[in-house]
């Protein structure tokens, strides 16, 4: 596939760079996070969605490469930011996979030069799925530094309930798929509504994911809803747009 054949020959550390998306605490009218997505521009094919390049990423055994190189790009971006915007950074199924893995995450943290706790660790289900017991302990130690974790597109997938009681978590990101159909389908309010309460029964937080409209930010106050991440209150932007948004925003 053009693809893989592009993505091994790509210079990573060139051509990839991140978008930082804002998660914003409705309640408290401020940003607390940016959220880090990878970006591809390949010369020969343009920009390729993560969608389709993490996957083959995977496939070709180059996420340690990737995870390292987009890890340091956050951390540097995040950096110049105020001491209480965190950066909440994607990890991928084979960052959680082995020991080697696990021992270099945590080197990274230790080595990047933000607080601990100014770093949020995102995993899907997915990632843990593969080796849970593994994965636990990886994520116990990034949480043992003083890291958050926070379980993505949750409510998608296999979603088992026993993975959000036995894994180390600090959020719960509700899936985009339930904002979308909110005032369509009955169902996702009662939906989102029992995630929060279950969010709020276990002490963790939860982040809406892909809220566009006034409307969905009122409908998500009125659940109790608080914390958000959307196209309403920022796209993807470059590291480049980041103090002037916030800047704008306080
Ligand atoms: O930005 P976009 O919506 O196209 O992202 C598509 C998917 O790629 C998302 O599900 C996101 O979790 C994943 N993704 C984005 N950036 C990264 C990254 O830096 N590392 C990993 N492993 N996944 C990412
Ligand atoms: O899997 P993950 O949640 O990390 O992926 C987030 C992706 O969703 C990002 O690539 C981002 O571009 C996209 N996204 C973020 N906010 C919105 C939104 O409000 N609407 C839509 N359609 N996509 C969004
Ligand atoms: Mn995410
Ligand atoms: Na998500």
């Amino acid at each position: 596939r053009q693809l893989e054949h592009e993505l091994q020959r790509a210079d990573m550390d060139a051509e990839m760079w991140l978008a930082f998306q804002p998660i914003v605490n409705v309640d408290q009218a401020h940003i607390f996070a940016f959220e880090a997505l990878a970006r591809w521009t390949s010369p020969v094919l343009g920009s390729v969605s993560p969608g389709a390049f993490i996957p083959a990423a995977e496939r070709l055994g180059l996420v340690k490469d990737l995870t390292r190189i987009l890890f340091r790009k956050a951390c540097a971006a995040a950096l110049d930011w105020p001491d209480d915007v965190r950066l909440s950074f994607n990890l991928s199924v084979e960052d959680l996979a082995d020991a080697e893995s696990g021992i270099r995450l945590i080197a990274m943290v230790r080595q990047c030069g933000l607080p601990p706790n100014r770093l949020i660790f995102e995993i899907t289900e997915t990632a843990v799925m593969r080796d849970f017991d593994r994965a636990s302990t990886v994520l116990a130690a990034l949480r043992a530094l003083g890291c958050s974790i926070a379980l993505d597109d949750f409510g998608t997938g296999y979603s088992s309930l026993s993975y959000v009681n036995r894994l180390p978590l600090d959020k719960l990101k509700i899936d985009q798929s339930f904002v979308r159909s909110l005032g369509i389908e009955r169902s996702s309010r009662t939906i989102i509504e029992s995630i929060c309460d279950l969010s709020k029964n276990l002490s963790i937080g939860c982040v809406v994911e892909g809220v566009e409209t006034r409307e969905q930010v009122e409908i998500l106050r009125s659940i109790g809803c608080f914390k958000m991440q959307g196209y309403y209150f920022g796209r993807p932007m470059p590291a480049a747009a980041v103090l002037a948004h916030l800047s704008q925003e306080r």
